[in-house]
């Protein structure tokens, strides 16, 4: 029989994402069950031309499901994770809570699908900003071993939830006509500005969160806690891609040609490089696809020894980043 889906979270930013990117796969399901807070309970999403009606999650929302898609917070996923394996369904999960447990796979459909294999009722998605990095440096990485990365993110209101994004249209609106605006959402005036990211910063190294995901789950993704890794992570008003610099150290020496090449057949990669026209990865073109954009791919001139290569990358931050993801996961499975 087909599996029965379930999506926690289902009217969030990304929630909304999962029923959609199901629907347009074709993913193989006999029934989609829609859980959400008490608040969304009784209104009604559109799967395939048919109205669901949204449940309010509690412990028997998983009775007969099979894949649970979990994007409602990392608290939320703490408690009903478990209960969801017990009721004998694989999770699949959006949030950070599991994803350094060491018998909770943490995967990247192109770059360590096998990892799934694993999995004892819960498997990880990956924080957006570590995806969008890692669909392009995975292919480079397994012809000439990455030692060290540098990444600068421009990271969009989207991978601070649907409340985010709607705060960025308000304060913008607000902003152009004039009006005072007190953001509660996000900690700092977000329309025409950008700020650290709202991640806690640890007193004793200086980094926030986002910075130390990007690094624990590179190690723990592409298998090698070898790899120096450093990122200074920051919102940008925009609302739903991620853009991020990339400067990346090799064992070897590396040509932007050679970088050009390995890129030009990788899955899940668009190059969009036209130096002539000035024409490189934006968000707005990064939206609404499933594919990372990578261009300025040229030599790191700071690095006489050739074994540096600088790249600039965007992806859609609910896609890729998250929904798109997860769902490539639930395929797997
Ligand atoms: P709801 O819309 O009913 O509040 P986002 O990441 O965009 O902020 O979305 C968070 C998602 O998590 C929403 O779908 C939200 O549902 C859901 N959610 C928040 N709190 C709970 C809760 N206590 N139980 C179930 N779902 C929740
Ligand atoms: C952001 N990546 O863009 C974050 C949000 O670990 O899944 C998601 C946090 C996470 O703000």
């Amino acid at each position: 029989a087909l599996p029965v889906v379930a999506i926690v979270g289902a009217t969030g930013a990304v929630g909304v994402e999962l029923l959609e990117c199901l629907e347009q796969r074709d993913f193989p399901l006999s029934e989609l069950r829609l859980l959400a807070s008490a608040r969304s309970a009784g209104k009604t999403m559109t799967f395939k031309g048919k109205e669901i009606t949204i449940r309010a999650l509690d412990e028997n929302s998983f009775d007969g499901v099979d894949i649970a898609l979990f994007s409602a917070g990392g608290s939320i996923s703490k408690v009903y994770g478990p209960i969801a394996v017990k009721a004998g369904a694989v999770v699949v999960d959006n949030s950070s809570a599991f994803r350094q447990d060491p018998n909770v796979p943490l995967v990247v459909p192109e770059v360590n699908p096998e990892a799934v294999k694993q999995h004892q009722g819960i498997i990880a998605n990956p924080n957006c900003s570590t995806i969008i990095a890692l669909v392009p440096l995975w292919p480079l990485h397994v012809k000439n071993r990455i030692t060290r990365f540098i990444a600068a993110t421009y990271q969009a209101a989207s991978g601070a939830g649907a409340a985010a994004m709607e705060e960025l249209r308000e304060g913008t609106r607000a902003y152009l006509e004039g009006r005072p605006f007190t953001p509660t959402v996000l900690p700092h005036p977000y329309a025409f500005n950008l700020f650290s990211h709202n991640a806690k910063v640890d007193p004793a190294n200086g980094y926030n969160e986002e910075e130390m995901k990007m690094v624990k789950e590179t190690w723990k993704i592409f298998g090698d806690a070898d790899i120096r890794i450093s990122a200074t992570c920051v919102r940008v008003p925009v609302l739903r891609a991620h853009s991020e610099a990339l400067t990346v150290e090799f064992e070897r020496p590396i040509t932007p040609a050679e970088v050009k090449d390995i890129l030009a057949t990788a899955p899940g990669v668009r190059i969009v490089d036209d130096v002539e026209k000035n024409y490189f990865p934006m968000p707005v073109d990064a939206s609404g696809q499933g594919d990372i954009l990578v261009g300025r791919i040229r030599q790191d001139i700071s690095d006489p020894s050739g074994r540096s290569i600088q790249l600039f990358v965007a992806g859609d931050q609910l896609l890729k980043g998250a929904a798109l993801n997860a769902v490539q996961i639930a395929e797997l499975l």
